[in-house]
């Protein structure tokens, strides 16, 4: 649409009327007569340019002595020439011949890349820009391209694209009519220059993949759930055929498993090492996951091998079934058929970390004592058991308590119940179990300790058919402790000792490795026989040695004449009074 106002201001009924198909300009191109209020305009028709580009690029493909990352320390490397070739046409043709114009071409090497894989000799990057005053015939020019450095995609070709710009030159012979360039004219023109493959004569790549993996851990036998929070597995891919290319592995693996990282991607033939870029696919058919490994951007060569290792993480709270099942397969774009060596399956035996705590309770029965007077006699007592489930998961399992109840067929602890209070639904039921040393004696003189290695037992059993997660029971066994074979043992004092253990099904269950020693407890109750103080024995004692003691004495004394002596002394004093009593008695007598 043409508008009077482009043409002059002021302009009124532009377009009243039309008169055109004639070359009123004698430029041989029809022109237009447009008639507007009192004036009448002629629109002349403008030469149409098109044109036309071709790229060539010699030589065609870039060999790989040139390429390859092997030929180190002589980059840049020479990539041959492009030759472009520019040709402007007038559309449609007429007799005007010197038609001139001001081409703007800009080259682009791999256009839409990060960077550039070649650059041009001229600019020393992947831009060149060149600005030609071309008229109606061919124009031809040659640049020159570089390899920088080796390149690690040598699968997809560069690129060298041409966008240009067309200004027409004013024609002053025909004042100033100014070519113009096809509105509907192609704007750029791209070639590719493709690697050499290697392929063989043929030209047809045939590659043999083979893919093998396992465990890392070699000593992983079997994957414990809530354990095992990680799975590693090497991967092994090799090529036995010719180059391979867009070369990927997949792995497929069970919901409870989610991928978690790629690391290694040693390759032996490569300087570089493959890079791998990995993505996980939602859930596919009974939902099973799989993951896709690229190798990226790089042939896989004959002869090449990879490993790289696939960490998955393994859910505490999965369900895996008794087994593992993991699947991998390595495919290209080749299109070459594959074999039976281009898919891998492992199967890894499943277990389930649980996490089941007995402990012996405080509240035990932990000491008691008896008199002679007592040995006929018991004293109620009891052992108490805590169990907690302090892992992920709720599983069966079984309480297994034993405790002595005869010692050389006399009662030890009789009547014993089993008491749970928080859940008095649980049954236990109990079997009686022999001794397994018969010298009970010996036993007890190197040990004073009473347990199933001598005495008769009672094992009770309790069933928990499904122990939750966080859950906490308590089992009190209670009796009465009998005193009368202490005296078996002829010890004083004998430690008691009952036992208990947590058993689970040991194929699907594994308690957590370091915790084993948890399944077991036992608990120990001091019994004592003592002796009652009796004075009377100790006064009699005392006052019969006191008067032998004292007969003692006097005999002594009287044997060394200490009686006798004295008595003398006495008598000889009592006679030297008698003889002057006597001289002067006698006469008061007289008297
Ligand atoms: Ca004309
Ligand atoms: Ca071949």
């Amino acid at each position: 649409r043409i508008t009077g106002a482009q043409l002059s201001p002021g302009l009124r009924y532009f377009g009243q009327s039309l008169s055109g198909g004639q070359d009123l300009t004698q430029d041989g191109l029809a022109d237009l007569a447009v008639g507007a209020q009192g004036r009448a305009l002629l629109l002349r028709t403008r030469p149409v340019l098109r044109m036309g580009a071709s790229i060539h690029i010699t030589p065609a493909e870039i060999t790989r002595s040139v390429y390859e990352c092997q030929q180190l320390g002589t980059f840049p490397h020479d990539l041959g020439k492009a030759i472009v070739c520019l040709h402007v046409s007038q559309s449609p043709k007429n007799q005007l011949v010197n038609l001139q114009s001001i081409v703007t071409f800009d080259l682009t090497l791999d256009p839409g890349r990060l960077s550039p894989r070649a650059i041009f000799q001229e600019t020393g990057t992947r831009n060149l820009t060149r600005v030609r005053e071309l008229g109606l015939k061919q124009n031809c020019e040659a640049v020159r391209l570089l390899l920088p450095e080796c390149v690690e995609d040598s699968v997809t070709p560069i690129v060298l694209r041409l966008n240009f710009s067309l200004v027409g030159k004013p024609i002053s012979s025909l004042r100033n009519l100014q070519p113009m360039l096809a509105v509907d004219a192609q704007r750029y023109f791209t070639t590719s220059l493709p690697f050499e493959k290697n392929c063989g004569a043929d030209h047809v790549c045939q590659d043999d993949l083979s893919i093998s993996f396992g465990v890392s851990d070699a000593s992983l036998k079997t994957l414990i759930v809530g354990s095992n929070l990680e799975l590693n597995l090497k991967v092994r891919v090799w090529n036995d055929g010719e180059d391979s290319y867009g070369t990927a592995v997949t792995l497929f693996y069970p919901p409870g498993l989610s991928y978690q990282r790629v690391t290694g991607g040693q390759n032996h033939l490569q300087l570089r090492s493959l890079r791998l870029t990995c993505d996980s696919a939602p859930a596919g058919t009974q939902g099973t996951r799989s993951t896709r490994c690229s190798i990226n951007h790089f042939i896989f060569r004959e002869g090449a091998q990879i490993t790289f290792t696939v960490t998955f993480h393994v859910a505490p709270t999965a369900t895996l079934g008794d087994k593992l099942l993991l699947a991998a397969n390595v495919s290209s774009e080749n299109n070459s058929p594959k074999t039976s060596k281009a898919t891998f399956q492992l199967e890894l035996p499943v277990k389930y970390a649980v996490y089941t705590v007995i402990s012996s309770h405080e509240q035990s029965t932990k000491y008691l004592n008896f008199s002679a007077s007592q040995e006929e006699g018991s004293r109620v007592a009891q052992h108490r058991y805590q169990v907690n489930n302090l892992g992920q998961r709720d599983l069966p399992v079984s309480i297994h308590i034993s405790v002595p109840t005869e010692l050389n067929q006399v009662a030890v602890w009789k009547d014993i119940v089993v008491l749970n209070p928080q859940n008095p639904s649980i049954q236990c039921s109990s079997e009686r179990t022999a001794p397994t040393e018969s010298d009970f004696l010996t036993h007890l003189t190197k040990k004073p300790v009473l347990d199933c290695s001598i005495a008769d037992c009672l094992r009770f059993r309790c069933d928990i058919p499904s122990f939750g997660v966080q859950e906490e029971l308590d089992f009190i066994l209670q009796g009465n402790l009998s005193f009368r074979w202490v005296s078996q043992t002829q010890q004083k004092k004998v430690l008691v000792v009952s036992v208990a253990e947590i058993t689970f099904n040991r194929v699907v269950y594994s308690q957590l490795p370091g915790q084993e020693t948890f399944l077991r407890a036992q608990t120990e109750l001091v019994l004592e026989k003592y002796e009652v103080y009796n004075p009377i024995p100790l006064m009699v004692g005392s006052s019969v040695g006191g008067l032998l003691l004292l007969a003692l004495i006097t005999a002594l004394l009287y044997k060394v004449g200490f009686f006798k002596r004295q008595y003398k002394e006495m008598m000889e004093e009592a006679n030297n009074q008698t003889v002057p009593e006597n001289e002067t008695g006698d006469p008061q007598v007289a008297q």
